[in-house]
This record gives structure tokens, C-alpha cells and sequence, in this order.
């Protein structure tokens, strides 16, 4: 793959193309970065935009993590002494799973967030920006009921981000894509560059296909789970045999192959008795999705499969977290 379809592999939108072109033209030097409110044990939700990290630095990028301390303060996610041990944890299992400190920089929001030159611009853009504009930018990521002036703050904070940490290129779940839409637009009203964004698409829901995978409500996969209690969550997943189920509904099995297991490893295989066809090996996810259509692939077979390649995936994470604790 050349640098282009790198970037773009699994992406679900970038704003705009042509921008993202022009930095897959000529990558070296050039800083991508992905913001994360710390959380103690990091989750499939996280893997996909660290899975994009490490595609961007296959594409020939500088790659940035930003362990976005005061924003989950911002975001009443505990107190601040609270977050920067669980960010440290947080930061500990992503070198584990393949971010290592040498290629990517880890940088703690509380780092430059608190100078005085980002507050002043914070404040112009706190005079630039309507209420409405910077809620309706947050209503995806808002957590808790009861919207607060800090939730109006946060928006504007990612915003600057962008240029203090000199970026060319932000990434996100598409959750985040109204917030750099926003930076999109008022970063030139600081006499700053536009730069592009690159969203990657959630996963849904493992049991019924809908919504969003994510640690609030429903079933997700972290890297707090046991070999066993993985199996048991693959296993109890709604797989239909076609990557396109009727209505709003997704296959997450075939989700979770494509954005997690593919771009990891170059080659997967299907381990089977010889009486059930024996063995498959598989080095692309189209050729697995249309055996799953076919019927050639018992969706049995692939859950095995993808429990198997996800428990190797978080293993180094799993030992991280035990160490930790222990
Ligand atoms: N809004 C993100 C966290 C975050 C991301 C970036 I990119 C920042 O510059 C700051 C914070 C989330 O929802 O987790």
C-alpha cells in the first residue's frame, strides 16, 4: 500500500481529500495526533484509532497521543490527581500494544494547556464562538446529563490543540468530528492554518448490531478481560451471514475483523477439522466477508477465529495492567 491508501484504510471520512492528498504526497516531518480522556483500561473504541496511529506511521508520520488530562477533568471525569494516574496506566497499555515511546510522543494535556498564550487564545475563542455552536460541537462526546460551562470550554480547547501541538493532521472516531469541524473554522479567526481531519468509523454494538460499542452501555472488549471472558463475549455476538444486515444494523463480528484483526496481522487463519473443510487462511478481509455471504464459513468458525486473533491483540496490554496492579 502506498502512503494515500494507508491513511485512508479504514477511514470512515477525511475532510477533505485533497488536503489529505497532499500530505500522503509528502509525509516526512509531518505530525498526525489522536487525543484520548484518560481512562484506566483501554477498550476496542481506543485500538481502532491507535491501529490508525500505527497505520499513519507506516505511511512515513509523526505520531502524537495526546493524554487529554483536563479535558476529562472538563468532562467530570474524576479529580485531577484521579486522572493523571489513570493516564499514566493508560499510556503504559498503549506502548504495550505497539505504540512505543521511540516512534510516538506522548504528551500530557496538563503540559501546555495551562500556559498563559493558550488561555489568552482560549479566551478569544471563547468570545468568537456562540454557545450553540460549541454545544451542539460537543453533544456527541458530552458525558452526564446536565450540561455545565467546562463542556462549552472543552470543544475550544481541542480546537487549539491543534496548533500548539503543530499538527497536520487530526484524527478521531467520528464522534469527534464535529469538533474539528469547528476547529476547522475558527482556527483561521486566530490567524492560524486550517488543517484536515481523519475520522475512523465505531464499532457497533456486539450483541445486537446497533448503536456503538462502547464501555458506557453495553458489551465491550477491554483489555481487563480474561482469554475466557472474551471467547464468552465473541461468541454471544450477533453474526448474521452477510456484512450487511437489514435496516440500521451492522455485523460487528465482521467489524472487528476489518478494523482490528486485517491491518495487525498479514495473514489469518481459520483452524478447522478436515471433516469441516480443514484449515482457511485468509490474507484479505474481502475474501473472508464473502466466505461468511457464501456460507463456505460457518460464522462458529470465524467467532473462534476472531476471539483467538482479538486474545493476542490485547494480551500485552492484559500483562501491562496486571504488573501495574500487582
Ligand atoms: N474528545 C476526545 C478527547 C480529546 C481529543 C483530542 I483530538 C483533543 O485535542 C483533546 C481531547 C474524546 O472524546 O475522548
Amino acid at each position: 500500500m502506498d502512503a494515500y491508501e494507508l491513511i485512508m484504510r479504514n477511514a470512515e471520512e477525511v475532510v477533505t481529500d485533497e488536503e489529505v492528498r497532499e500530505l500522503a504526497a509528502d509525509p516526512a516531518g509531518k505530525r498526525a495526533y489522536v487525543g484520548y480522556e484518560p481512562s484506566g483500561v483501554l477498550h476496542l473504541g481506543h485500538l481502532l484509532t491507535a491501529n490508525k496511529l500505527i497505520d499513519l506511521q507506516d505511511a512515513g508520520l509523526e505520531v502524537v497521543v495526546l493524554l487529554a488530562d483536563v479535558h476529562a477533568y472538563l468532562n467530570g471525569k474524576g479529580t485531577f490527581e484521579e486522572i493523571r494516574e489513570t493516564a499514566e496506566q493508560m499510556k503504559a497499555q498503549f506502548i504495550a500494544y505497539g505504540l512505543d515511546e521511540d516512534s510516538a510522543e506522548f504528551v500530557y494535556g496538563s503540559e501546555f494547556q495551562l500556559d498563559e498564550e493558550y488561555t489568552l487564545d482560549l479566551h478569544t475563542l471563547e468570545l468568537e464562538t456562540t454557545l450553540n455552536r460549541a454545544q451542539r460541537a460537543m453533544a456527541e462526546i458530552q458525558g452526564g446529563d446536565t450540561a455545565k460551562v467546562s463542556h462549552v470550554v472543552y470543544p475550544l480547547m481541542q480546537t487549539l490543540d491543534i496548533e500548539y501541538l503543530d499538527l497536520d493532521l487530526a484524527v478521531g472516531g467520528i464522534d469527534q468530528r464535529k469538533v474539528h469541524m469547528l476547529a476547522r473554522e475558527e482556527l483561521p479567526e486566530l490567524g492560524y492554518d486550517v488543517r484536515p481531519a481523519l475520522h475512523t468509523p465505531i464499532v457497533a454494538d456486539l450483541t445486537t448490531g446497533e448503536g456503538k460499542m462502547s464501555s458506557s452501555d453495553g458489551v465491550t472488549i477491554s483489555m481487563e478481560d480474561s482469554t475466557e471472558e472474551l471467547e464468552e463475549k465473541v461468541n454471544s455476538a450477533f453474526c448474521p451471514p452477510t456484512a450487511d444486515p437489514e435496516g440500521d444494523l451492522e455485523n460487528p463480528v465482521l467489524e472487528l475483523f476489518e478494523y482490528h484483526v486485517f491491518p495487525r496481522f498479514s495473514e489469518i487463519v481459520v483452524e478447522r477439522p478436515d471433516e469441516y473443510g480443514g484449515n482457511i487462511s485468509y490474507e484479505r478481509y474481502e475474501a473472508l466477508e464473502a466466505d461468511l455471504e457464501s456460507g463456505e464459513l460457518h460464522p462458529a468458525d470465524a467467532k473462534g477465529t476472531l476471539a483467538s486473533y482479538l486474545d493476542e491483540l490485547i494480551e500485552p496490554g492484559r500483562q501491562k495492567l496486571r504488573e501495574i496492579r500487582s
